[in-house]
């Protein structure tokens, strides 16, 4: 913390206002975000109820049941995720750089406001009903050409964020020349750098395609290309979603156990290796489609493979750190840790069940990124299932086991015994909810039953007939659900408001020390953009020069609601 910046705080605390942990201004900035997260929760768990208790029958149609669809994937994939992650991830650069007067306040801001103008545009379309295309917004499906424009407010909104933060990241390189930024800031980095990078694709379907058919400028759209374009942004987007839930495994969990990052090394080598083998991959979505050459599949699937070689390392380096710290209290044998964790404090509980439900999480992405094996699972309700335990859970409950302690930093109070015992209980409802409703969808989707459905009983068919118990199970699990998230809205409620003014603990952890110095080359920023985008044109180029020189003729816009 530099002079002014010290001078700053005195004066705050003087006022009696407050204080968070962090500059008062990156407090604010990133507290707005994720109040914006909590409401995108709300408003989506509502949505998703609804959408359950219609297709199982158990509610009219009040609302069309893919209105609701659009509505639910938009909060919870779009809205709820991406605020919170832009929002800790200021809070992690705040703390690792200490406070600067020079923060970049306006550009910031300017983001925030242009993120929630086009987050306005896009649900006021969606509740008039004039954009009912899904979250995935798939040509030829045609929405109003202002739920297009709100999108692209949103992406160069992040864009802005995105600068916001590099702004940052360089200001504190200027200052401080050969040091390494702090773990998380260099995560926080990496993942807004591949967010950028993969935003550009859906851009570009958005500006040349969708929003040119909309606005009648263009007769047809190429249906392919733009799933390809969708599918270059869709698959680093579940990176984006979970590569900050693997900050707060790396850094944040090892504090709260006490103990330490496994390595810094290792850390800093999986994200480059997370944005690496993000992107050459997107056609691993596309396996049924036939407009792409199943040689570009194959080469794709390959690529996708080779995610599980960060993944295992954070897996490793993960149970290395819970196994020394276990040791260290006395624990003996492989899993002798099991019994010396803190499983009743939330900012560990909540993140921990996470990972747990990450494993079978994983192994059912394989499962989905087989060639064959997809043709099994592919648009049933599995998939569905399967994104609820990796974005839904596994990234949901680290996001709220982290509210738990972010909302009381960012607004000078405390985390109370009372609300950690109800971010226990919120966790456990969660976790449970989720249990039974991605059951269901897993098991119903292999016997057939398809995913984005509205309510249909194909003629009362006896096969359909027996996916009825697991709507059931799906509405039972999705009312839990509701439960757990109504917990969650009152108690970020209470850790704003009512809870005890102080200074709550800004969890992050410190390096062991025997491990292994950190090479100074991951920083070489050029170096891994340059290597990306070359695996990007590798992965790309040939098959979108096919798709784009043998384009079979383009559709017309639909508009099917
Ligand atoms: C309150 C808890 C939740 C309930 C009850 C719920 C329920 C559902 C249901 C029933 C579907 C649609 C299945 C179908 O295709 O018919 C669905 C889709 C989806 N959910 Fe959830 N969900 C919940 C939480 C979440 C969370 C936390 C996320 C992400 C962070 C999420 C992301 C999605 C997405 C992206 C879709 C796909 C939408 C589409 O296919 O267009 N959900 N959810
Ligand atoms: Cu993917």
């Amino acid at each position: 913390m530099n002079d002014v910046a010290s001078k700053l705080k005195q004066w705050e605390m003087e006022r009696g206002v407050p204080v968070p942990s962090i500059g008062v201004k990156e407090a604010r900035l990133a507290y707005a975000h994720v109040v914006i997260s909590v409401l995108a929760v709300l408003i989506g768990a509502l949505a998703g109820l609804m959408q359950t208790l219609i297709r199982t029958g158990i509610i009219p149609e009040v609302f069309g049941y893919y209105q609701l669809l659009t509505a639910h994937g938009i909060m919870l994939g779009l809205v709820f995720t991406t605020m919170f992650i832009i929002g800790l991830l200021y809070a992690l650069l705040a703390k690792s750089f200490g406070r600067f007067e020079s923060f970049p306040t306006r550009v910031a801001w300017l983001g925030f406001w242009m993120i929630i103008a086009g987050a306005v545009l896009v649900t006021i379309m969606v509740l008039a009903n004039k954009a009912t295309v899904l979250y995935t917004f798939y040509a030829p499906l045609m929405a109003d050409p202002i739920f297009y424009v709100g999108l692209v407010l949103f992406v160069v909104g992040t864009w802005l964020s995105a600068f916001a933060m590099f702004r940052m990241y360089a200001d504190y390189k200027r200052e401080n020349p050969g040091v390494h930024p702090p773990l998380p800031a260099f995560m926080s980095i990496m993942t807004m750098l591949l967010w950028v990078i993969a935003t550009l694709g859906v851009a570009g379907t958005i500006l040349f395609q969708l929003l040119p058919l909309s606005l009648g400028w263009k007769d047809t759209v190429g249906i392919e290309l733009s799933r390809t374009l969708f599918w270059y942004f869709g698959h680093p987007l579940v990176y984006f979603w979970l590569m900050p839930a693997y900050i707060v495994w790396y850094t944040v969990v090892p504090k709260v156990i006490g103990g330490k990052i496994f390595s810094d090394a290792l850390a800093r080598m999986a994200f480059l290796l997370f944005l690496l083998f993000s992107f050459p991959v997107g056609f691993h979505h596309q396996l049924t489609e036939p407009g792409i050459d199943p040689f570009w599949k194959f080469v794709q699937v390959i690529l996708t493979f080779l995610v599980v070689i960060p993944s295992f390392m954070t897996a490793f380096s993960l149970f290395a750190t819970f196994e020394l710290r276990g040791r260290a209290l006395g624990a003996r044998g492989l899993f002798g840790w099991v019994k010396k964790m803190p499983y009743g404090d939330v900012r560990f509980l909540a993140p921990f069940v996470g990972m747990l439900f990450f494993i079978p999480a994983g192994a059912g992405g394989i499962i989905n990124a087989s060639h064959q094996l997809n043709a099994m699972v592919h648009n049933t309700l599995w998939v569905t299932g399967h994104f609820h335990i990796t974005v839904g859970t596994a990234v949901a409950l680290t996001f709220f086991g982290t509210a738990y302690w972010l909302v009381p930093v960012l607004r000078g109070r405390t985390l109370t015994k009372a609300m950690n015992r109800l971010g226990l209980i919120q966790a456990g409802t969660w976790a449970f909810g989720m249990a039974i409703m991605s059951y269901a969808m897993h098991i119903s989707g292999l016997q057939g039953n398809p995913r984005r459905t509205g309510p249909a009983t194909y003629f009362s068919d006896a096969l359909t007939r027996e996916w009825i118990p697991y709507h059931m199970a799906m509405a039972i699990g999705g009312t839990i659900l509701l439960i757990s998230v109504l917990i969650f809205v009152y108690s970020m409620f209470n850790l704003s408001f009512l809870a005890p003014k102080g200074e709550e603990e800004f969890p992050l952890a410190e390096t062991e020390e025997a491990a292994m110095e950190t090479p100074r080359f991951f920083e070489n920023w050029k170096l891994w953009i340059t290597v990306t985008f070359v695996l990007i044109a590798f992965a790309y180029t040939i098959p979108i020069w096919h798709l784009i020189e043998s384009a079979p003729p383009g559709a017309r816009g639909w508009v099917l609601w």
